[in-house]
């Protein structure tokens, strides 16, 4: 396979104005008829004559130029082409093909999910349904017709507005879609079944009247609830803070069971992954609540950010990705809680993209080249993304921000456009040079900060001496500094916010956050009238996605948990003190916890003016994976132990004040998604946990008793993993009975699936191998192979990474098994091998091995040969 790259992009030859298709729908084999208008892009730089589509796995069956049929010698069909020679400047072109969802194992194109059909056409599934030029600068105005048996699919959709249906004389019906707005094709979507949907409206603030419809399988009608609330609260929140009205008469939502990703924005008829879609209190977690509620805003919000305003090719997949996620992560911050959004967000952030950029598939929010574009749905081009787009509004400030966001959605209305489109729009918006600012576009790696600060009594000055380093990644050895906003603040003694006045300044800033913008590979700044050394809060609210390094002692973090006022801090501060008490137990088991620690935690327990679910996060001990992002070599065993002590130490010393916040947050009334309520149900059950591993027998009874009892299902699953953890008789009775009630549902069964996957116990990939073998597991289903194979490989790092190799074993095993039915999922998989630089010598060619032998398999995918081949250069 061969890389595409960024600078051979050309403007299409051709573009297509109108696109009328017709589907004679079958899961065992479709036709589908095509007729598209070409004509020759004035903008084209060069042309032969020619008109290459792109088109995969399709069975040709006619083809006519302006409405006569060509001869064979007029066309070649390849494999992942259709060529026309001799073709005029403008001209139409008619084709059928014949293409077989029900043996479509990829779940690109058209496919049958379950009873139904569905397609997925980002980011090249669209040449699996029909000849064209699949690339998002050509987009086009698209009707389709879709004809069905009306008994089997008696719901037919596609995007725009439904303008005519009939019945036929053999059983079938037929229904008719227009979409007025112009369209690239991986937009396009068509969904074909037994459905019914759940209905509403909205009006927009223009006075428009908009009919919502949510559709799913008939038995799962009352899980919508809140999906379409959700809904609701997004459309009017895009109204109000970026001024986007929606802009069809109709929007659909359906919810499909088989699918890749999360969920797909195309134009007015979204589809999802239903994990994003049902949830009722006892089926849904409020992680899945929180998650329908930000993917249903994201998929919407798209409506402008991909939809009016697309790609010009797919490296700008940042473009759309990058901001979509920021506004997807302001709407909630917006409608939960701002501060535990923030920490949720860089809490991903560091998990996922500082990985990432510290591996062989490092790459820059818009990269330069890759082989299968699949494989760049990455942390870095979503979240990392999404950190660029937030400094630059940072930069702005909210109202300029506004201003420039507004030129970008009326200059670039209609248009695929690039990442540099979007900069220039800020620019031309704000009046700043942010021309150094595009580095953050073009380099690949995470910037490390190191500050150090000082404190001169005789002129009361306060000296931070800045350093920016980015370590290379592959291709990129030398990297320039970067330009980016660093917030402040410094703490006196009293822990209040100081004014700050930089050197040279004429006044001082109001006590508070100050943004410094960093440009130079070193930098000092000055900071003077300070009465005495002052305790600095650096990075404030996480102003830039970079590491931070810098000279505290545990007791200035100590001070900085109880007194910062930016909450993100505080938690921030938590995290780094717990991570040094934990990596020193790692180097030693028997060194010491200081008593200081207990007492804060304690102070913290105590507080009741506290934001609960703020507090959670506070008191949360840093993730095993995380804590070996930290270490020089990854000590699997280490990590695991020393965190399993530290759990299990808090909750010998702080039993009573455990116990007390887990009764003052028991289940009250029924079930609410507030943050309120959820900050609640998230410290009974952290309590819970900690209890839990201090062997506490009245905990244990809790537990069981919670698991029995409780009327929601973040408290029941928290229940049930602490028991699975556990072990026993207890776990397998929670387990079975969990089976029992149900195994009917099946997103509730991924759930039975993967607490069982990421439990650290020693017989865990022995349990995971005989789970594949459960008649309720099949690798065809992509939310059950991530429930089970994923949560094992990705979630539980003490047994995957179990010295003898075994777990790596697993992993290859599956995916050579999953790559000639899913190359997408397969290819996630490989992932989790890539970063086996990070481990000791013994787990490094134990990895390397098993990535080895994937490539020698003979018609591997591109996709997992991609990742494979990247983690061995
Ligand atoms: N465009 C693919 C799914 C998403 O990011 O919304
Ligand atoms: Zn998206």
């Amino acid at each position: 396979p061969h890389p595409i790259f960024l600078h051979d992009y050309q403007p299409p030859e051709f573009l297509i104005d109108r696109v009328d298709l017709a589907f004679e729908l079958d899961p065992e084999q479709t036709m589908v008829t095509a007729r598209l208008e070409l004509r020759r892009n004035p903008a084209a730089t060069r042309g032969d004559g020619t008109v290459c589509l792109h088109g995969e796995q399709l069975e040709l069956e006619w083809i006519a130029l302006d409405g006569h049929p060509l001869n064979p010698v007029d066309y070649r069909v390849e494999r992942e082409s259709l060529t026309v020679q001799r073709v005029p400047d403008r001209f139409v072109l008619e084709t059928q093909v014949r293409i077989h969802p029900a043996h479509n194992t990829a779940l690109e194109g058209l496919y049958q999910s379950g009873d139904m059909l569905c397609t997925q056409c980002e980011a090249e599934g669209f040449r699996r349904i029909t000849y064209f030029l699949d690339r998002p600068d050509v987009m086009a105005r698209y009707s389709a017709t879709l004809i069905a048996d009306k008994t089997r699919f008696p719901v037919l959709l596609s995007n725009g507005n439904r303008v005519a249906s009939d019945d036929l004389d053999d059983g079938r019906h037929r229904v008719r879609w227009e979409d007025p707005f112009p369209k690239p094709s991986y937009l396009f979507a068509l969904v074909a079944g037994d459905l019914r949907a759940v209905e509403d409206s909205f009006t927009t603030a223009s006075g428009r009247e908009v009919a919502l419809q949510i559709f799913v399988e008939p038995h799962n009608l009352d899980k919508c609830d809140h999906a379409m609330r959700s809904l609701k609260k997004a459309m009017r929140w895009d109204e109000e803070r970026f001024g986007r009205e929606y802009d069809l008469d109709i929007f659909m939502i359906v919810a499909v069971s088989h699918f890749n990703m999360g969920a797909m924005e195309n134009k007015g008829l979204n589809i999802f992954n239903d994990k994003f879609v049902l949830a009722r209190p006892d089926t849904a977690t409020d992680v899945d609540f929180d998650g329908i509620e930000s993917v249903i805003a994201h998929e919407y919000f798209h409506n402008w950010t991909g939809n009016r305003i697309t790609c010009r090719d797919w490296f700008q997949l940042s473009l759309k990705e990058g901001f979509t996620v920021y506004r997807d992560q302001e709407f909630t911050a917006d409608v939960a809680s701002r501060g535990v959004k923030r920490i949720s967000d860089v809490r991903v952030l560091r998990s996922h993209q500082f990985t990432e950029d510290a591996s062989p598939m490092a790459h820059p929010v818009r990269p330069d080249s890759y082989i299968e574009i699949n494989n760049f749905y990455t942390a870095t081009v979503y979240q990392k993304g999404a950190e660029v787009v937030r400094m630059q509004a940072n930069l702005l400030g909210p109202e300029v921000f506004r201003r420039a966001t507004d030129l970008y959605f009326a200059r670039h209305d209609g248009q695929a456009v690039t990442t540099d489109d979007f900069v220039r729009c800020m620019e031309d918006a704000s009046g700043r040079d942010l021309s150094q600012f595009r580095r953050w576009y073009e380099q690949a790696g995470t910037p490390e900060l190191h500050i150090q600060t000082s404190y001169d009594e005789a002129t009361r000055t306060c000296s931070l001496i800045v350093r920016q380093h980015t370590e290379p990644t592959p291709g990129q050895p030398v990297k320039a500094p970067f330009h980016l906003p660093l917030a402040i603040g410094l703490l006196g003694p009293d822990g209040r916010d100081l004014p700050l006045r930089l050197a040279g300044a004429s006044s001082p800033d109001a006590p508070g956050t100050h943004v410094l913008e960093l440009r130079q590979a070193v930098e000092t700044f000055h900071f003077v009238d300070l009465p005495a050394r002052p305790v600095p809060s650096l990075l404030r609210g996480f102003s830039a996605p970079v590491k931070l390094s810098f000279d505290c002692t545990d007791d200035d973090l100590l001070f900085l948990m109880a007194h910062d006022s930016d909450g993100f801090n505080r938690w921030d501060a938590a995290q780094t003190l717990m991570q040094r008490l934990l990596l020193n137990l790692v180097e030693d088991a028997e060194a010491g916890i200081p008593e200081s620690f207990f007492d804060a935690f304690r102070r913290a327990l105590r507080d009741e003016a506290s934001d609960r679910a703020l507090l959670a996060e506070v008191l949360t001990l840093p993730a095993e994976s995380y804590l070996g992002e930290q270490m020089a070599v990854v000590d699997v065993d280490g990590i695991h132990r020393a965190r399993t002590t530290l759990t299990r130490l808090i909750g010998e010393r702080l039993r009573d004040d455990l116990l007390a916040v887990y009764r003052d947050n028991g289940e009250s009334g029924p079930y609410a998604f507030t943050p309120e309520a959820v900050g609640r149900r998230a410290l009974k059950n952290l309590a819970l946990g900690y209890l839990m591993q201090a062997e506490d027998a009245e905990a244990l009874a809790r537990c069981q008793a919670q698991f029995a009892g409780a009327h929601n299902m973040t408290d029941v699953m928290a229940a049930l993993r602490l028991l699975v953890d556990r072990g026993g008789l207890e776990s397998r009775q929670a387990l079975d009975e969990f089976y029992r009630r149900w195994s009917g549902e099946s997103l509730v069964l991924d759930k039975w699936f993967s607490v069982q996957a990421t439990s650290p116990r020693e017989e865990t990939l022995t349990q995971v191998i005989q789970l594949m073998r459960h008649p309720d597991f099949s690798l065809g289903h992509p939310n059950r192979v991530r429930s089970l194979v994923s949560a094992f490989c990705n979630l539980n790092q003490v047994r995957f990474h179990a010295a003898d190799g075994a777990g790596y074993r697993f992993l290859a095993d599956r995916v050579l098994e999953l790559d000639p039915l899913n190359p997408l999922i397969a290819s996630r998989l490989v992932k989790s091998l890539i970063r086996w630089r990070r481990f000791d010598p013994g787990r490094q060619a134990l990895m390397r091995a098993e990535i080895a032998r994937i490539l020698e398999r003979e018609d591997i995918s591109k996709d997992v040969f991609e990742v494979a081949s990247k983690a061995l250069d």
